[in-house]
């Protein structure tokens, strides 16, 4: 046999493959035909406890709670600062003048020249003036009517003036504050203010030097004419020294710092 001969290799292929059947027939004779049915087998044994998981997300906000009971109160807390300064206020009423300041001391001579006696002229002509003022308003009081009994003169001042500054301006006119000694005095007085439509006035009468002891201004002692409105005098705050008259005729004892308007009175023989 040699390799052109191709007889060999067909027999050879020919007999493997009748091998490969019968080995397979053979073996699949000897194999039953089985059917598994799977049923669940036995519960085993509880495994082993796992390690510990990782935390949680956080849980969703609860619902708001309901307002709980006030607390107590708290102690007192310290001083606070100052506050800002507020707003300036209204402008107070003017005051009384104040009385005259002692006389200053004497200037300088001053220097020789030929103006001196013309400034001295005008300054003495300035004090002319002043006087003259005064004794015009005087007299424009006087003429806008006086009242007078048989021996007194009297004029309402229309000029506010505290208690010894009234005095002062009567006694400046040769006079005093009106000092009424019987019932037509009174009722002159009484009769002028309510004429001028005023409800006080001062008059001359006073406990200055010593207290609940009156006496007229001029220092005399009161006579036995008396015009005291019931309760009075009575000395209210311990302050009340001096006395006015009301429009009815009757007296109060008041202090003497307020201001108010006044009647002088006048000897007519002395006017
Ligand atoms: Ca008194
Ligand atoms: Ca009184």
């Amino acid at each position: 046999m040699t390799g052109d001969d191709p007889m060999p290799w067909v027999l050879l292929t020919v007999l493997g493959l009748a091998l490969m059947q019968s080995v397979y027939s053979q073996h699949m004779a000897d194999e039953p035909c089985n059917v598994q049915i799977l049923v669940p087998g036995l519960k085993g044994e509880p495994g082993e406890k796992g390690e510990k998981g990782a935390p949680g997300r956080p849980g969703r906000l609860g619902p708001l709670g309901e307002i709980g009971q006030p607390g107590l109160k708290g102690q007192k807390g310290t001083l606070g600062r100052y506050g800002k300064m507020g707003p300036s206020g209204f402008k107070g009423v003017k005051g009384d003048m104040g009385d005259p300041g002692p006389k200053g001391p004497d200037g300088d001579p001053g220097s020789q020249c030929e103006f001196s006696p013309l400034r001295k002229m005008f300054g003495e002509m300035d004090i002319l003036v002043a006087q003259l003022s005064n004794e015009l308003k005087f007299i424009k009081n006087a003429v806008a009517g006086i009242k007078e009994t048989d021996s007194k003169v009297y004029l309402l001042v229309k000029e506010e003036k505290r208690y010894t500054d009234a005095e002062a301006y009567c006694q400046g006119r040769g006079g005093h504050l009106a000092m009424p000694k019987d019932e037509g005095a009174n009722m002159a007085i009484a009769g002028y203010i309510t004429e001028a439509g005023l409800s006080r006035v001062y008059i001359g009468i006073n406990d200055m030097d010593r207290e609940g002891h009156f006496t007229y201004v001029d220092r005399s002692p009161m006579s036995t004419f008396i015009k005291w409105r019931e309760g009075e005098p009575n000395d209210a705050y311990e302050d009340e020294d001096c006395a006015e008259m009301v429009a009815a005729g009757e007296w109060t004892d008041v202090s003497c710092n307020p201001t108010m308007y006044f009647v002088c009175e006048f000897d007519k023989d002395t006017v």
